[in-house]
């Protein structure tokens, strides 16, 4: 580690760093050096991301863009550069490792503590898709090829679950049944945008409460992190991944079914952040956000399916059997949507 912490420009001598956070892509590190700053240490995933020199050329240029249009330095991401001069460092064995400026004074949450604190994780994200209307998006690379193409993680579980490799499949049929299911409404977001009915945006593409940073006095929005997926997409994707992991009422990996609900009046206050804070939105896109919520929770619940099926490879698991707990939550929320459909529509009227 001390190889990889001398190529970064920190201020003062790293004293200590030690794993940090909970998110399920990259190896996260919190560095303290003897001046006292504190900065955010990453190993990319090199198993999700195949080629990080572009998604670091993504983040610099959407974390530039955004400092220029806010006058808060805590309003987005700081790169910290290597003593070369560089966004990153590739190591020996060929890991790639960046830095950021710890936000300090924020709270990163896993679950909403009040409706409140969604409600301003929706205006977070929200701004984000507003801030980033007239950036030019031809200019992003596509950090993960048909990231939210729904359709896409259905052939991919289909091959998986072809080969087989670890011979789990026949021991959660129940699952896989549900999965295929539920295969037919899959494509309906982008038949809708092949047919011209909704906008490409940029988009977060992973719009989790634990990817933005709130202000630890205020409570209020601070800042959106985690930008490796920033991509375009559609406006339903951010909306749909936000409600899938914030308005249920357990974590993401509770094993306790009876748990695990949709939590309507989070569901609202989510939309009553997101939905003004983006500003303009067409009525087609208006009317996909309940589907974009269901769809990604079902997208989600198949990719933690197809990695349980494969060996628990992609998302980071610290259990055994825990990427099929997560699917086995995701696939509840969908049908909790199922059952509130109507409701939900009342919501996004
Ligand atoms: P992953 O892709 O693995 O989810 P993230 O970039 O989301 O990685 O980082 C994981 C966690 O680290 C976040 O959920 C948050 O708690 C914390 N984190 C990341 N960047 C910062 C930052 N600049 N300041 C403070 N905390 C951060
Ligand atoms: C991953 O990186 P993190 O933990 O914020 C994943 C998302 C999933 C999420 C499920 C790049 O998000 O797509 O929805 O886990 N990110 C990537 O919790 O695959
Ligand atoms: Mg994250």
């Amino acid at each position: 580690m001390d190889e990889v912490l001398c190529r970064f420009l920190f201020e003062g001598k790293p004293l200590s760093c030690a794993r940090y956070g909970e998110g399920h892509i990259n190896r996260t590190f919190l560095v303290v050096t003897d001046s006292g700053r504190r900065y955010i240490l990453q190993r990319l995933s090199r198993a999700a991301f195949h080629d990080i020199p572009a998604l670091m050329r993504n983040v610099a240029a959407v974390t530039a863009f955004l400092a220029e249009r806010s006058s808060d330095p805590r309003a987005s991401l700081h790169l910290v550069p290597t003593v070369d001069g560089a966004l990153w460092h590739r190591d020996a064995e060929g890991e790639y490792w960046r830095v950021y400026d710890f936000i300090e004074d924020s709270l990163c949450l896993q679950l909403p503590e009040t409706p409140e604190d969604l409600y301003q994780s929706g205006v977070a994200f929200g701004s984000f898709q507003r801030l980033l209307h007239d950036f030019p998006a031809e200019t992003l690379s596509e950090t993960i090829p048909n990231f939210h193409n729904t359709p896409d993680r259905y052939r991919i579980f289909r091959e998986t679950l072809r080969t087989d490799p670890l011979g789990r499949a026949a021991s959660v049929q129940r699952e896989i049944d549900f999965a295929l299911a539920h295969e037919a409404e899959a494509g309906t977001l982008l038949e809708m945008y092949a047919r011209g009915e909704l906008p490409l945006r940029v988009t977060h593409n992973d719009t989790k409460l634990n990817n933005v940073m709130l202000d630890a006095k205020t409570r209020r929005a601070l800042c959106v992190i985690d930008l490796d997926t920033v991509m375009p997409g559609l406006v339903a994707y951010d909306f749909g991944d936000s409600i899938r992991f914030g308005a249920s009422t357990a974590a993401e990996d509770e094993r306790d079914l009876d748990r695990v609900r949709l939590d309507l009046k989070l569901y609202r206050r989510f939309a009553e952040g997101f939905i003004p804070a983006c500003g303009a939105l067409t009525g087609a896109e208006r009317e996909t956000l309940p589907l974009g919520a269901k769809l990604m929770t079902l997208e989600c619940g198949l990719r933690f399916l197809t990695d349980y099926l494969d060996g628990d490879r992609y998302f980071s698991v610290a259990r055994p059997g825990h990427n099929l707990d997560r699917a086995r939550t995701q696939m509840k929320l969908v049908q909790e949507t199922e059952r509130h459909w109507d409701e939900i529509r009342e919501i996004i009227r």
